[in-house]
């Protein structure tokens, strides 16, 4: 393996001295890029993207071609999981992902097997190593993964939600049938990180999208649990180097201290809290990555800029700060605008 010749995206996340704040974007590689809607055009659909590696490593290099980015995120997505249990995956034009066989039941989730990421996600490994042999150390590669509770969410809802009703109601009825769906997904997802890790990714993140709908319960038994489950099943070196595991709960500033002591490297924030706060609270045991409210993009340059300088400043001149969105970046925003966030970035970020 090569060496990296840009690692101040996991210095970072293990609070080592760097010479200026790193940055990536959360779904950097998408909609908002023509070149991207000219790849998904000639692949035909998101889901052939995903499962041809060719195709999967050229849309994750495109954001890199454009920007300073320090890192490169595995262009997949976090239903990969479901539809290998078998619950046949599809996206319904301009209606977001769904499933043609939901599991409702005890009765279907006994029926769930756990995937062999060599075998029935193998497309997704296979995207790993084609892209850690393009990227040729230029930066580190970030694997991921869902939450349990985020890909229960889809998998009970059969898609995207606004009250998670049908989900949260199998919760508060059937608990035991909730903890086996979870108990069967943590079990997959450990695999699949470890099997991305393994394939070459050198950072893995744990999107909990969902895990801010809960109560403070239920969030500590249905989600964290099965994220703190997951990291302890992790591989934390390879090639040397440790890797390091992101957890993101969007809405989950309430539970920092808990979501610090799962052993994690580093937690995702979104935009509802201050820098300075979650350092205060949790800045001695991990890092912290965020959080700039994405719709800061739809501004100007000015605006842009200020806004980066704001949240530099509220972090300070530590280490532990990777700069991102606090959650995805819109479709409709101008492109030009992400090139003047990652240059405001690093100018604003240099260590004197
Ligand atoms: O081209 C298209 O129309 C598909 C849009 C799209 C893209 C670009 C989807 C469908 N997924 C993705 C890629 C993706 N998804 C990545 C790629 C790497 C990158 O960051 O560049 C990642 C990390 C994800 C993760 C993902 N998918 C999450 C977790 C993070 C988040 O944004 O909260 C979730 C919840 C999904 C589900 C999903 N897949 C696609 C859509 C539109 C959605 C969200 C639907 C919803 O809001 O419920």
């Amino acid at each position: 393996m090569s060496t990296l010749k840009n690692d101040r995206f996991l210095r970072a996340l293990l609070k080592e001295p760097v010479d200026t704040t790193p940055i990536w974007v959360m779904r950097q590689a998408g909609r908002y890029l023509p070149e991207y809607r000219a790849s998904r055009a000639k692949a035909g659909s998101f889901m052939d993207l995903c499962t041809n590696p060719d195709l999967a490593c050229e849309v994750t290099m495109q954001p890199l071609e454009r920007y300073d980015l320090d890192a490169a995120i595995l262009f997949s997505d976090i239903l990969t999981i479901p539809d290998a249990m078998g619950l046949g995956l599809y996206f319904a034009e301009g209606e977001g992902p769904r499933f043609e066989r939901p599991v409702r039941s005890m009765a279907e989730i006994k029926k769930l097997g756990v995937p062999d990421p060599e075998q029935e996600l193998r497309y997704v490994t296979d995207a790993v190593r084609t892209i850690r042999k393009e990227l040729d150390g230029r930066v580190p590669l970030i694997g991921f993964s869902g939450s349990p509770w985020t890909l229960a969410t889809y998998m009970v809802e059969g898609g995207s939600s606004k009250d998670f009703g049908k989900v949260k109601g199998m919760l508060y009825s059937d608990p035991k049938a909730m903890h086996m769906l979870l108990d069967k997904l943590a079990e997959s997802v450990t695999s699949y990180l470890n099997a991305q890790i393994a394939a070459g990714a050198q950072a893995v993140m744990i999107f909990d999208t969902w895990g801010g709908t809960l109560t403070q319960q239920t969030y500590q038994d249905f989600s964290l649990a099965y994220m703190e489950k997951i990291v302890s099943g992790l591989t934390r070196e390879a090639d040397g180097r440790k890797v390091p595991v992101t957890l993101f709960t969007k809405g989950g500033a309430q539970w920092l201290e808990k979501m610090a002591m799962t052993g994690c490297d580093a937690l995702g924030l979104d935009w509802t809290i201050n820098l300075d706060e979650a350092k205060a609270r949790v800045g001695d045991q991990v890092a912290l990555q965020g959080n700039m409210d994405p719709c800061v993009l739809y501004s100007t340059p000015e605006v842009i800029r200020e806004t980066v300088k704001g949240i530099i400043d509220r972090f300070g001149a530590d280490s532990g700060h990777v700069f991102n969105l606090g959650h995805g970046i819109h479709q409709h925003i101008d492109p030009e605008n992400v090139k003047v966030l990652v240059d405001a970035v690093h100018e604003f970020g240099q260590r004197g």
